[in-house]
């Protein structure tokens, strides 16, 4: 099989929910030498669109997404030492988690996976999360970045309470909060009094490393 229509195959497998030959032609994909960014990227995520789409419009009810999760996360579970390898250095903390009432993972877990692959120490906290908790991993961990994920509408409103929770505690402006997740908006992480907005994994780690570097040239300028 040639790499685009591995790569076909691997999103349908996903769509299909197919646990093991989703695992089967992952292996395939890391044994040929696919990059598995690409393998994620142009295999994995396409296939969660459709899922996404065909859930949306009542095609696809809750088992079926959930078998095409699983087979996403365990296809991501193979793919993770590649992206993330020998990590050698930190260049700072960050607590991740799904917000309070929300169940979805796969799109935090990617973020976690690049941020760690970026060098960041990470917490994952998983998901339904108060922001007690939040605020407590955070200060526990020594964090300079929080990151907070909501999928749902209902949910969205807890990134602004997680935030409240911090500014109540008198600690808000120790860190950098970030949000992201598939109904947020940069307008509403705004309104939500985030410092930023990430619409996927890639630009979460380029806006958390560059506040790396302020934090450092801050701290060099003092
Ligand atoms: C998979 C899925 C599920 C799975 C979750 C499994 C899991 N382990 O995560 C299951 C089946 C459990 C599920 C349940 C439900 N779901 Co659902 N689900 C989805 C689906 C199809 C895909 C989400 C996904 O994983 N996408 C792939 C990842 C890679 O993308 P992502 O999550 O968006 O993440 C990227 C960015 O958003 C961003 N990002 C994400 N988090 C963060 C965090 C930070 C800090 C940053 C910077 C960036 C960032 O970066 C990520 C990577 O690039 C979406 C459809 C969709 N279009 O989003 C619906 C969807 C989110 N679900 C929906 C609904 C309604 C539900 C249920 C309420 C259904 C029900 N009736 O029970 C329940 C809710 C349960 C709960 N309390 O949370 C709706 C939400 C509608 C809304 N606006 O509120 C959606 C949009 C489907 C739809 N169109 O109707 N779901």
């Amino acid at each position: 099989m040639d790499e685009r229509t591995l790569l076909e195959t691997l999103a349908f497998t996903v769509i299909k929910g197919r646990v093991k030959e989703g695992t089967a032609l992952t292996e395939q994909a890391i044994a040929v030498g696919v990059d598995a960014h690409l393998v994620i990227n142009e295999g994995l995520v396409p296939g969660m669109d459709v899922v996404g789409e065909l859930f949306r419009t009542n095609q696809y009810f809750i088992p079926e997404v959930l078998l095409s999760a699983r087979t996403m996360n365990g296809s991501m579970a193979l793919l993770k030492p590649l992206i993330v390898g020998a990590v050698t250095e930190t260049v700072g903390v960050a607590v991740v988690g799904t917000v309070k009432g929300d169940i979805h993972d796969i799109g935090k877990n990617l973020v976690c996976m690049l941020l760690e692959a970026a060098q960041f120490k990470v917490h994952n906290l998983g998901v339904n999360n108060t922001p007690e908790k939040i605020f407590e991993a955070a200060e526990q961990h020594g964090a300079d970045i929080v990151g907070l994920s909501a999928l749902l509408s209902v949910t969205m409103p807890n990134i602004g309470k997680t935030v409240e929770h911090f500014e109540k505690m008198g600690v808000r402006k120790k860190y950098k909060i970030i949000c992201g997740g598939a109904p947020v908006t940069p307008k509403f992480a705004q309104e939500c009094g985030t410092d930023g907005y990430g619409a996927n994994a890639p630009e979460a780690v380029r806006i958390c490393r560059q506040w790396i570097e302020e934090k450092r040239a801050a701290a060099a300028s003092a």
